[in-house]
């Protein structure tokens, strides 16, 4: 069975974030420059903290690449950090016998050991034994998104060749919610991407950004909710056959992985509990002998398994933990009451978020398209494909 599959390395400031995957059939077109562009739509968003200015991420495609087409080999990617320059000392990988005043300095300014509630600091030290709560910031640090989206970039070259597209956009940031969705999703894709908060309504964004200008003199943070939306899938990705084949389950662990997500909802989602089974359900009907809904409750998923329909995915993503308003917490070192580490941070992140849920979402889809379809090269998938 062919997997898309896919292992990432990296620290939010050590020298660069690496991926590699496994499983891209020969014959594809992989484009640095699409690739790139997808990373600067991660980086856009308003209520992102410093490090954007610092970063202008840029992907280098290390191998299984010739040409501009993948050759089957795996393919290897990376991301140089920029901020690394500044952080030489901090996040060296050799051990220095002899380090010099500065550096001590340096590295004792970055250690910290008052615990941020909500995000991996308690548990990760804990869990690994460490002493320096950067140990746990610098992986469990939302940057390694950045090589992820680099990855799904790539995934969703490879769904283009099928007709298969997507985006996302956001749809509440804090309490302020998208009420009114332009009609069609071409519409929402070009609003969307036009704003700075990735929201599809002008007057909608504008009532976000104040919110998040809010937040941020308040020195608090802020989460919301984001829609990924892919079209054109064919019938049968995924399986009812057994729970881990089901693509709900795959496409829910996907995205609810990302750092700070707390909910994700298929189709009606949440609301499906306050439908009746005739509100609920999307009938089929028939012209010209194609089989047509008018309703997407289903948000094209049913028993495990694409129906022809839209796809439609939402997350929630919590408000970020790394705070200026510090939080009550105790300090590892002898567990002493304390206020929260603070350092440079983002008030909120959802319009990178609803990027980075994308790219996963393609990650996903393009496993499932692989293992439904099968095929070494473009051409035995194409063939596979129109059968
Ligand atoms: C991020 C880079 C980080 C943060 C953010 C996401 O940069 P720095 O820590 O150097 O400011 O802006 O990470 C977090 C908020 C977090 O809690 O991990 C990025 O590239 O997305």
């Amino acid at each position: 069975m062919e997997r898309f599959r896919f292992l990432t390395s990296g620290e939010s400031h050590g020298k660069c974030l690496t991926a590699i995957i496994e499983g891209v059939p020969a014959g594809f077109r992989i484009k640095t420059a699409v690739i790139n562009e997808d990373l600067a739509r991660r980086q856009i968003g308003y209520g992102r903290g410093g490090r954007m200015q610092i970063e202008h991420d840029t992907v280098e495609i290390k191998s299984g690449v010739r040409f501009g087409k993948s050759t089957g080999a795996p393919i290897c990617l990376e991301i140089k950090n920029k901020d690394y320059a500044n952080w030489q000392d901090v996040m060296n990988t050799e051990k220095q016998d002899y380090p010099t005043e500065d550096a001590i300095r340096k590295i004792e300014g970055k250690s910290f050991t008052t615990v941020r509630p909500g995000h991996a600091d308690y548990a990760g030290f804990v869990k690994y034994n460490l002493s320096d709560l950067r140990d746990v910031l610098e992986r469990s640090s939302a940057r390694k998104t950045a090589i992820e989206v680099a990855v799904g970039s790539v995934a969703k070259q490879i769904l283009k060749e099928f007709g298969i597209v997507g985006f996302s956009h956001v749809i509440q940031i804090g309490n302020v919610k998208l009420d009114f969705y332009p009609k069609t999703y071409t519409l929402i894709k070009e609003k969307a991407e036009k704003s700075d908060v990735r929201c599809a309504d002008e007057l909608t964004s504008d009532r976000m950004k104040n919110a998040i200008d809010e937040a941020s003199e308040a020195g608090d943070t802020l989460g919301g909710k984001f829609e990924v939306i892919f079209g054109n899938l064919p019938i049968g990705l995924g399986s009812y056959s057994h729970w881990d084949k089901a693509l709900d389950g795959r496409l829910a662990q996907a995205v609810m992985s990302i750092p700070a997500i707390k909910a994700v909802e298929v189709g009606a989602g949440v609301d499906a509990a306050f439908l009746k089974g005739s509100q609920m359900h999307d009938e089929l009907f028939v012209k010209n002998k194609i089989v047509y809904r008018n309703t997407n409750n289903a948000g094209g998923l049913e028993g495990g398994m694409t129906n022809g329909e839209t796809l439609l995915i939402k997350g929630t993503m919590k408000a970020i933990p790394t705070m200026r308003k510090a939080l009550a917490t105790v300090d590892i070192k002898d567990l002493s009451p304390a206020s929260a580490h603070f350092e440079r941070s983002d008030t909120c992140a959802v319009p990178a978020c609803a990027v980075v849920a994308e790219a996963r979402v393609a990650i996903i889809l393009t496993d499932a398209l692989l293992e439904k379809i099968g095929g070494d090269s473009l051409e035995e998938m194409k063939r596979h494909f129109n059968d």
